[in-house]
């Protein structure tokens, strides 16, 4: 007998979306609606298929406090799932960990959520046992401990499952997140691994599936591209596993070479020209454009008031759309090589750069410019986007810097 089931992880329902203040009040609303809507069309797509279940691999709520809201309507959408007899399988993550205090809403009985402890639920049709899954929650923020080895297969389904929020580890050592090794997973013989944790969607194996389903709706800046879940079918040996794109949000990022711009004019075509391949049908999308290279724009482009005036008409009449492309940041790093050649005339500041460099490369990305007498004095904490950012920006301006100023001297 064949079963049907849709894999989502990572909804972190009520996401405040922080920082967006920026945005024009309709399209920060749809924002921060975003993760409700994405969880009602995964509701909406299981019931259009009739699904047997959906599974839920942790981080359902952003925060362990989850909100009255977040809880509100998830119970309506499990109620709509009772209506059409699709069960829902859940486990709790790191960001949803069952210690937190919250009101807690009682949700119907089509939904069965693991327990603390690695433990086993059966799901019958037609008088007999379909599908044995397999979980556990996080009882805390923290899980050190290798919790897979406790999973016990017990052969009497047609099919096995199991739904684990982690982390991968081989060589690094363990982790907080129910570190687990792949090979643990493929020893327990399953049909299909259900993960959570990680936001970007991804195979750890293909026969069996170890996957990770992603985020339901991208997070932040750096959650770029399509967001959704999984629908699979098994059939005794047989496997379809279609990835269902359904954010209601698309954060993307675009580098747009300045080099063959002769003209605003052509720029302003080309990056309207990128804007409409990226605009969905059934989203709206985020964009943030990064001006590189040099040409004989860069010394208009340098004026910060012209950077201004052509996000402005990149943006004109789009937050009036639903499927709109608003680009929310405008970047120019057209400059950095003159910049860094100024710096490179400093014989310290080479010195410095060539410690930061290897900082860098070897990935120990601050260390250098946190520990330079100059420069700590300048910085706050940064959070991991703006480390990820910083990092990103500091080998390419290294590398250019290093190749021309030095190698081409
Ligand atoms: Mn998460």
């Amino acid at each position: 007998m064949s079963v049907t089931f849709l894999h989502a992880a990572d909804l972190h329902l009520d996401h405040p979306f922080k920082g967006q203040s920026g945005l024009p009040e309709t399209i920060r609303q749809r924002l921060r609606q975003s993760t409700f809507t994405a969880l009602d069309r995964l509701v909406t797509v299981a019931i259009q298929h009739k699904v047997d279940f959906i599974l839920l691999s942790g981080d359902v709520f952003d925060e362990e406090n989850r909100s009255l809201r977040a809880q509100v309507r998830l119970k309506a959408a499990f109620q709509k799932l009772k209506a059409a007899a699709i069960h829902v399988y859940m486990i709790h993550g790191n960001h949803d960990a069952l210690e937190g205090e919250w009101h807690s809403l009682a949700f119907p009985d089509n939904v069965y959520i693991f327990g603390p402890t690695p433990e086993k639920i059966s799901l019958q049709k037609d008088g007999e046992t379909l599908v044995n899954l397999y979980g556990f929650s996080y009882a805390t923020r923290h899980i050190k401990e290798n919790l897979v080895t406790q999973y016990k297969k017990i052969d009497d389904a047609d099919y096995h499952i199991g739904l684990l929020h982690g982390a991968a580890y081989e060589g690094d050592g363990p982790n907080n997140y129910a570190p687990f090794k792949i090979s643990e997973l493929l020893r327990m013989d399953f049909d299909y691994w259900a993960l959570g944790h990680i936001h970007i969607r991804q195979w750890l194996h293909r026969e069996p599936p170890i996957v990770y389903s992603g985020s339901l709706q991208g997070l932040s800046p750096r959650e770029t591209g399509d967001k959704g879940f999984y629908f699979i079918t098994l059939e005794g040996k047989r496997q379809e596993i279609v990835f269902i794109p359904i954010a209601d949000i698309l954060w993307e990022h675009v580098t747009v070479n300045i080099e063959k711009f002769t003209t605003m004019n052509r720029l302003i075509s080309e990056l309207d020209k990128i804007k409409e391949e990226l605009r969905h049908k059934d989203s709206g999308v985020l964009l943030r454009i990064e001006l590189t290279g040099q040409g004989e724009l860069s010394d208009v482009l340098r004026d910060p008031a012209t950077m201004e005036e052509l996000q402005d008409a990149l943006q004109q009449a789009e937050d009036e759309k639903e499927d709109f492309v608003w680009v929310y940041s405008m970047q120019n790093t057209i400059h950095v090589q003159d910049y860094a050649g100024q710096w490179l005339e400093d014989s310290h500041f080479l010195g410095d750069l060539m410690g930061v460099k290897d900082d860098v490369l070897n990935g120990d990305h601050l260390a250098g410019l946190y520990s330079h007498n100059t420069a700590r004095r300048f910085l706050s904490p940064l959070t991991a986007d703006e480390q990820a950012e910083i990092t990103d920006a500091a080998e390419r301006l290294i590398k250019q810097a290093l190749h021309k100023s030095i190698f081409m001297k």
